[in-house]
């Protein structure tokens, strides 16, 4: 039979490397990463390898199904796709003439494939999209707006050539990105130093020349001690303080108090350690990234935690130097013009953000683009500042991804239309009104997408494979969404009109994607930092930020000590592992073999008072909230804390491998979407304290 390669994007996370499938008739007979994609070196992580049994999957919705029953009962009419689409698009006009088109809501998952829903959604006239970030890296991205006055991802980590890597609440080597993991480990290789900061012991920690075991939540304490260590024994970068960083001697005043004695008491670290570290740091300086976090939509203080770690990349000259957090390249920057966008057809909605994001007194110096969802989903409960009524969630599980699933459902359920657009089936797709199934991303096509780089580049998924089931690619759906509700902009013949009209003056054609699957644009370049480079009102590094004081936030606000968990009760903490993708690849068959349940980490000597051995099952409770699974004691965790993989405790009878196995941390977090942080915007999950006991 004729075999071909086909490049397409790896769609098992969100990271989305370049790959390469082989396909013999309609089957998968390799895959693996783009071998021409600089430092993915051909490679895919295990979950990207798992691609094959997801297609080969039956478990996962096959067809267009509208509800039959009540909300989440997990009754469906089966509908064609004419049906379901005409269903959806009825709905939707019928609550846009009703309540506005500000009335409809759409969230995702963020990234670089969103163009077309979102141009479908502003075609409507409605303000609101928004992605899932305040479950995740909405911190981070704050805290760098806050500093730079541009984004998390307007810096790229230089891990190539670093001469001191520092993971803080980072866990590189199992929360996988494929190129960050190669180029770490090829740094690594050649003398780079890793420092890894956690409350247990990961695979990062593993390979780290220093590991730090922190006690929960104390981190703020210790960056501030790292900050007045580097000012109070000038061991900063005085060159580029002077040049690029203002208000230093506000920081110096505030950091005073904060020595490595204090930060000692409150980590459980020796004080010389954090001596060391930043000795350590100040000699590898400029070529060091402290990493300001990812998933960490964990505490009240996690803003000021990225914040700090900034600050200290800022004190050592970091930003925008090689090895360091260099800036990133658009097309622009290498003299090419970007892709032309769908978004761009639309006029912008005259309404505001229902989530108060831009505008809201407390709200105003949060970032328009994504919101907030967790203030969105309030809003559908509150009909605060107005109502709510049709959410279609694309590719986003906001039940599972957010804590307390009955709590979230309950806000749900004021809702008129609830659509999903997925590939797997999801707590939030069984309660859906309407499933709209997409294809999986080797049954699928997508939009051009533009990677920006040291070399920035363009890069394309083409369809690897004919859908097995009556599934459709994204493009397909929201084009015949727009044909139903009549936006003529969006209705393209086909995914080949559509790349034409995103590289209409790039430039660049579609044959230009044939040998590589991908089109370098220019570079690598280089771009010291200029008078360019801050996006600030000063052009510097504001340490006082205007917008946050704006909002009544401290920019600098005090350490606050961690609340110590209540007699016999521990800090939930959680994470991710190689194996799994959030929630959505436990039901896949090759992955599930592999690791079948979470279990709960737990410190020998706590284990011991509890009559806990290892292996052997446990309840942890949070009121009434309970679940079972199995308790592995080690004294590689900090004892304050219980930790789990996130993603398991399924219960959906259309998983019948994930079902019922392992627990589902969210669901520890009693009505925890209410507890979010008012300067980064993130929902505090680790703020919560379970008991544990023998099942
Ligand atoms: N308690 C707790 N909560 C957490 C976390 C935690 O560790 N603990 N982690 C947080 C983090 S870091 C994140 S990023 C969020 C993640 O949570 P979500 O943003 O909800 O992301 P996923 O679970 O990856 O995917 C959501 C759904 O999209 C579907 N899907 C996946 N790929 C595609 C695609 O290409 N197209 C379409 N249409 N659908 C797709 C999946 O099958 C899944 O049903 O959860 C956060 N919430
Ligand atoms: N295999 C795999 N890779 C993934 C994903 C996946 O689902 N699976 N998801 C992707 C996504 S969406 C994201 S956001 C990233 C997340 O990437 P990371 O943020 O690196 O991953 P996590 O495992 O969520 O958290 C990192 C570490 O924080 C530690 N931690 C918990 N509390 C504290 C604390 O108080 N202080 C310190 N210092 N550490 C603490 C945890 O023990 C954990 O090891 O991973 C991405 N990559
Ligand atoms: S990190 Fe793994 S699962 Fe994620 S896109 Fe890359 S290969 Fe796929
Ligand atoms: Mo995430």
């Amino acid at each position: 039979m004729n075999r071909k390669n086909v490049y397409s994007v790896c769609g098992m996370c969100t990271v989305r490397c370049p790959m390469m499938a082989t396909v013999e008739g309609n089957k998968v007979v390799y895959l693996q990463g783009n071998p021409h994609a600089a430092g993915i070196k051909g490679a895919l992580c295990a979950r990207g390898a798992a691609g094959g049994a997801l297609i080969a999957d039956d478990e996962r919705p096959q067809f267009p199904m509208i509800r039959a029953g009540a909300r989440g009962e997990g009754k469906w009419r089966k509908a064609s796709w004419e049906e379901a689409l005409a269903y959806v698009a009825g709905e939707l006009s019928r609550i846009r003439e009703a309540h506005g088109a500000r009335s409809i809501l759409l969230s995702d998952r963020g990234g670089p494939f969103r163009d077309m829903h979102r141009a479908f959604l502003k075609g409507l006239g409605s303000p609101n999209y928004c992605n899932h970030d305040s479950a995740c890296a909405r911190n981070v991205q704050h805290a760098a707006l806050s500093l730079f006055g541009f984004g998390r991802k307007d810096v790229a980590y230089d891990y190539k050539n670093s001469k001191h890597v520092v993971l803080q609440t980072r866990n590189i080597f199992e929360a996988i990105n494929v190129k960050e993991v190669n180029d770490l480990l090829d740094a690594k290789d050649t003398g780079c130093k890793i420092t890894c900061i956690d409350v247990r012991t990961t695979v990062t920690a593993a390979k780290a020349d220093t590991f730090l075991m922190v006690r929960p939540g104390t981190d703020y304490a210790l960056n501030l001690a790292v900050i007045h260590e580097l000012l109070t024994r000038d061991l900063y970068d005085k060159d580029f303080a002077a040049a690029w960083i203002n208000d230093l001697d506000a920081l110096r005043a505030f950091v005073a108090p904060y020595d490595a004695d204090f930060a000692a008491a409150e980590t459980g670290l020796p004080a010389r350690r954090i001596r060391e570290l930043a000795d350590q740091l100040a000699a590898a300086a400029p070529a060091v990234i402290w990493h300001p976090g990812w998933m960490t939509a964990r505490y009240g203080d996690s803003f000021n935690v990225c914040r700090t770690a900034y600050i200290i990349n800022a004190l050592l000259g970091s930003i925008g130097a090689k090895g360091g957090l260099t800036q990133m390249n658009k097309p622009a920057h290498v003299g090419k013009k970007g892709l032309k966008q769908l978004v761009d057809l639309f006029p912008k909605p005259e309404d505001k953000r229902v989530d108060g994001v831009g505008w809201m007194e407390g709200r105003s110096h949060f970032e328009a683009g994504p919101g907030l969802v967790n203030l969105a989903i309030e809003a559908i409960v509150t009909g605060q500042p107005y109502p709510i009524k049709a959410y279609i969630v694309h590719r986003h599980d906001p039940l599972m991804s957010f804590p307390d699933t009955a709590d979230v459902k309950s806000k749900l359920d004021n809702l008129e239309l609830l659509v999903s657009v997925t590939f797997s089936w999801s707590d939030t797709a069984w309660y859906s009104d309407v499933v709209l199934p997409m294809s999986p991303y080797l049954e699928r096509e997508s939009m051009i997408a533009s990677k920006a780089g040291a070399a920035p580049q363009f890069f394309v998924r083409k369809r690897a494979l004919t859908p097995r089931f009556d599934t459709r690619a994204d493009w397909e759906i929201y084009r015949d969404l727009a044909r139903h509700m009549g936006l003529k902009e969006l209705d393209f013949d086909s995914i080949e009109a559509i790349w034409d009209f995103q590289l209409k003056d790039t430039g660049v054609s579609m044959a230009d994607f044939e040998a590589t699957g991908m089109v370098k644009l220019g570079g690598p370049l280089h771009r010291p930092i200029d008078e360019k480079s801050f996006k600030t009102p000063s052009g510097k590094i504001e340490i006082l930020s205007a917008k946050l004081a704006a909002d009544g936030l401290e920019s600098l606000p005090p350490y606050v000590s961690p609340a110590v968990p209540p007699q016999g009760r521990y800090r939930i903490s959680f994470g991710r592992i190689g194996l799994h993708t959030q929630g959505h690849t436990v039901n896949n068959p090759l992955l599930f073999a592999q690791m079948p349940e979470n279990e709960l980490w737990i410190h020998t000597t706590e284990a011991e008072k509890l009559g806990i051995a290892d292996g052997a099952m446990v309840e942890v409770r949070n009121g009434s909230h309970a679940g079972k699974l199995r308790a592995k004691v080690t004294e590689g965790i900090h004892p304050e804390t219980v930790f789990m993989v996130h993603g398991f405790g399924h219960t959906l009878p259309v998983e019948s491998r994930a079902r019922g196995r392992g627990v589902a941390d969210n669901e520890l977090m009693p009505q925890g979407i209410a507890n979010w942080d008012k300067g980064g915007g993130g929902v505090c999950m680790q703020e919560h304290f379970v008991t544990v006991q023998p099942a």
